[in-house]
């Protein structure tokens, strides 16, 4: 069969015929027309993000899934779901939903559809109902505080979350945990042209009653705001008012008191304010640049709402000091300083904000059960990003990703290997690009670019991102997936865009060129003691105990991880939990770069295909058996084929397999029985047994027909 003869292309592209990116391509096209967005390779699931509502879920879909085994309906993401809670709860493996794809693919619409999945098989009963809508309740929570309007996505995720979902020994939900990763803060402050900032601080203003805009002393325009981009402050057919009804109604669900769903409204409010605190130039008598505050009536406000002198407040903005064993030195910052402070303020209680946030969800789905638990992990992480501007958080963003391919290479191959030991088969090993070279050119514990910044933000002396590059330049001279215009030299070709503060690394998905500026600070991210000292100070309650530090009697001079340090190890224990569990893939695909329907970019698209490796998936899948089944489940499907199994068999299911494959002559090279499962070599033996399959239903129909017309 080739493509042209099957309407909507083939479900497996292990089935596909000839194996090549462009079939592969002209396949998903095809079927995106049709608005088949799933297809398999194996048991990996791709989607194609379709932009628009398609009628293929909600309980009608999930009821059909749940009745059939994988290969018996189309392909969807309700029966990947459906395999991996089966797996859990039958054969008790700890499973994991690894879902990956570039920025608008659709990760986050597709882990909200597992999960809406799972929540819906796993059992009835007033405790499973509470659990379950806790745990769905989480995501409007997140998404407000933690997702945004980007060039490429309207609702983009701007943190990466993995879930663990807890299960008792009968498959009912018991709870959760809930782990974040680096949440992009600096958009709190700043946000590129056409951006949005986090969607709470819409959803307030304009879902907020006159009331309670008033109790948080804020105006309802958003243009009267330093931290909110004028030109983005609506999205298509995005409902700020209506989703900041839905996630006070999602913070009750999930238990948050009206004392905390007040108090944390009132810290995004206060973040808000903070940004249209205005510095303005001042003179010390000896005539040292200094700082004040503009219009005193805002820093008032925000005193008032924190509950803090704001006399206080302003010295801590525009003054530091320095401690030394000895005695105390306070210096006046400049306006730039203090702008610095100010903003380096906001963007340390939004992102503890959301962590806060975050743990009180933990918990109130945490498990207390000592129980053995049953778990399925569900990773939902902001995708692979190459912009114009390429900073700290895209580094640390395509790291994680780099280290997701990775799992997914070791585990896939792994998974494959260990099926074929299991089952008794022998296998050859089949050669991939190993992307290791790359994770450890990153997170090489001496000799990485992540410890090379670390070692750089420690050194005593003068440090700037300048002598943290040329550290680079010198170690990675020679490193294949290392570029900058210093190292550029013959195997690189010379490239004028790249300018002198940049380095490029060539990831797995591509190069990506990023600007050494700010690395230092953001990798440091110290808040001035003055500033958290000053937040400690404060009486409103859950404003002060997001800064514990600033406690005079917890002040200690050791300094904190940092933020890239943090990540690598926040990474590092991800990967760990990953490996210990069931891997099941959705790779997502995002057809155009418009977010509209029915456009599909094969230029765009293939740069995915390639990244994701796709093709070398399915010729993994290839090499050894492209196709397998337990006996039973085949039995079934294709017991029809002949007469000593069809209409009765009476025998055990391998021998039932056996008798009718046996009598159709293929070649004993096609197949391997295994243990538990038939093994069939390539997918040209498959189409051959679909076919003889469709033949003899049209067969059995036209004897049905012609008996019905007989008995008329
Ligand atoms: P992402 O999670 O992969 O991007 P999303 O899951 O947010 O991407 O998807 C982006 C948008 O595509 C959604 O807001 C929907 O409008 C649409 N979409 C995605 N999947 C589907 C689907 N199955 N059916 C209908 N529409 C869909 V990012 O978080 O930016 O990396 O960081
Ligand atoms: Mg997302």
């Amino acid at each position: 069969m080739t493509l042209m003869e099957c309407s909507v292309g083939v479900e497996d592209l292990v089935l596909l015929e000839p194996l090549e990116e462009e079939s592969l391509l002209k396949n998903l096209q095809l079927r995106h027309e049709k608005k088949e967005i799933y297809t398999y390779i194996g048991n990996v699931l791709v989607s194609v993000n379709p932009y628009q509502q398609l009628p293929i879920y909600g309980p009608d879909f999930i009821d059909k899934y749940r009745d059939y085994t994988f290969y018996e309906l189309k392909p969807h993401i309700y029966a990947l779901a459906n395999v991996a809670y089966l797996s859990l709860r039958d054969q008790d493996r700890d499973q994991c939903i690894l879902i990956t794809g570039e920025s608008g693919a659709g990760k986050t619409e597709a882990s909200k559809l597992v999960m809406s999945y799972v929540a819906a098989v796993c059992g009835k009963g007033e405790q499973v109902n509470s659990v379950r809508e806790q745990l769905l309740q989480s995501n409007p929570v997140l998404e407000a505080f933690g997702n945004a309007k980007t060039i490429r996505n309207n609702n983009s995720s701007r943190f990466g979350k993995y879930m663990d979902i807890e299960f008792d020994f009968k498959g009912a939900p018991l709870g959760g945990v809930i782990t974040n990763y680096l949440l992009e803060k600096s958009r709190v402050v700043k946000q590129l042209e056409g951006e949005r900032n986090f969607h709470i601080f819409y959803q307030i203003l304009a879902g907020a009653d006159g009331q309670l805009l008033k109790a948080l002393k804020l105006e309802r325009d958003t243009s009267g705001y330093a931290y909110l981009n004028p030109e983005a402050s609506r999205v298509d057919g995005m409902d700020d008012a209506s989703n900041f009804k839905a996630l006070q109604s999602a913070m009750t669900v999930i238990g948050f008191s009206e004392e905390e769903i007040r108090q944390v409204l009132e810290v995004a409010a206060l973040v808000l304010k903070l940004g249209n605190v205005e510095l303005a130039d001042e003179f010390q008598a000896s005539g040292v640049p200094a700082s004040g505050i503009r219009d005193g009536r805002g820093v008032q406000e925000i005193g008032e709402m924190a509950g803090l002198d704001s006399g206080e407040l302003e010295r801590a903005l525009c003054s530091r000091t320095m401690e030394t064993a000895k005695e105390k030195v306070v210096t006046a910052l400049n306006v730039t300083q203090a702008q610095y402070a100010r903003d380096a303020l906001a963007k340390n209680i939004y992102s503890r904000l959301f962590n806060w946030i975050v743990n009180r969800i933990n918990e109130s789905i945490k498990v207390d059960t000592g129980e053995k638990k049953k778990v399925m992990g569900v990773l939902d992480i902001y995708g692979f990003e190459i912009l114009e501007d390429n900073s700290f958080e895209q580094f640390v963003i395509n790291y994680c990703n780099e280290k997701l391919q990775q799992v997914f290479i070791e585990m896939t191959l792994k998974e494959e290997q260990e099926e074929y030991k299991r089952e008794g088969i022998p296998w050859t090993k089949v050669d991939y690009f190993d992307n290791s070279i790359i994770c450890n050119l990153i997170e090489h514990n001496q000799r990485g670019i992540l410890a090379m910044l670390d070692e750089e933000c420690l050194r005593p002396g003068v440090v700037s991102d300048s002598t943290f590059l040329a550290k680079l330049n010198q170690l990675f001279s020679k490193h294949r997936h290392y570029e900058s215009k210093v190292t550029q030299n013959a195997q690189h070709q010379y490239d004028h865009s790249m300018g002198l503060s940049c380095f490029r690394i060539c990831h797995y998905a591509g190069k990506v060129t990023y600007s050494v500026n700010s690395f230092i600070d953001k990798n440091n991210d110290l808040l001035f003691r003055d500033l958290s000292q000053a937040m400690w100070k404060a009486r409103h309650s859950l404003l002060r105990s997001l800064f514990p530090e600033g406690d005079p009697k917890q002040a200690s001079l050791k300094r904190p991880p940092t933020a890239g340090a943090q990540f690598k190890n926040s990474v590092a224990i991800l990967m760990k939990n990953l490996y210990s569990k069931n891997p099941n893939y959705i790779r997502c695909i995002k057809p155009n770069e418009h977010q509209q329907r029915g456009q599909f970019s094969s230029e765009l698209v293939a740069d995915q295909v390639r990244y994701l490796g796709l093709l070398e998936n399915v010729r993994v899948r290839r090499a050894g058996y492209a196709y397998r089944q337990g006996y039973a489940p085949f039995l079934e499907r294709y017991r029809l084929l002949s007469r000593s199994t069809w209409p009765h068999w009476n025998g055990g299911d391998r021998e039932g397999v056996e008798k009718f494959l046996g009598e159709l002559n293929l070649s004993s090279e096609e197949l391997a029985f295994g243990k538990t499962k038939i093994f069939i070599r390539s997918p040209k033996t498959l189409f051959y047994l679909e076919e003889q399959r469709r033949l003899r239903l049209h067969q059995l129909a036209m004897l049905i027909q012609k008996m019905y017309r007989g008995w008329r």
